[in-house]
């Protein structure tokens, strides 16, 4: 192997290794919106539907029953524009986050 090829490895191996768990989880949360959204700063009622069906049905039930979807987001719409931010998603996710380690603590009574 020549020395350059072994320098883009390492190079590779670095960048792959550069994010933590915690830091790619918000690299996903941020570029999963901004895809979503396509660069726009809200999210229409379609993308967001899209979103919540495509990339959360493993963590909501309902993920994919639009009529429930959108009473979600209009419980989310702090500014009633009937669009969703990246402040109102992220309300969204802490909320997500929040009943998740509900769930947590509830099953391992343990660990306090
Ligand atoms: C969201 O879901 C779409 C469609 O399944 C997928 O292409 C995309 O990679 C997902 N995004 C993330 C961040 O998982
Ligand atoms: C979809 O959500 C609505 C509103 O929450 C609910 O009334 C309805 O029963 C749900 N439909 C299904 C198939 O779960
Ligand atoms: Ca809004």
């Amino acid at each position: 192997m020549s020395l350059s090829v072994l320098n883009s490895l390492f190079c590779f191996v670095l960048v792959s290794l550069s994010y933590t768990d915690m830091e790619s989880a918000i690299k996903t949360l941020v570029t999963t919106f901004v895809k979503s959204s396509r660069g726009k700063e809200n999210l229409d009622s379609k993308s967001f539907q899209k979103l919540v069906e495509k990339n959360l049905s493993g963590v909501m039930e309902d993920a994919s029953n639009s009529s429930a979807v959108k009473e979600m987001q209009r419980g989310l719409d702090e500014n009633s524009d009937g669009k969703v931010s990246f402040e109102e998603y992220l309300a969204l996710i802490g909320y997500l986050a929040n009943s998740m380690s509900q769930r947590k603590t509830e099953s391992n009574p343990d660990s306090s």
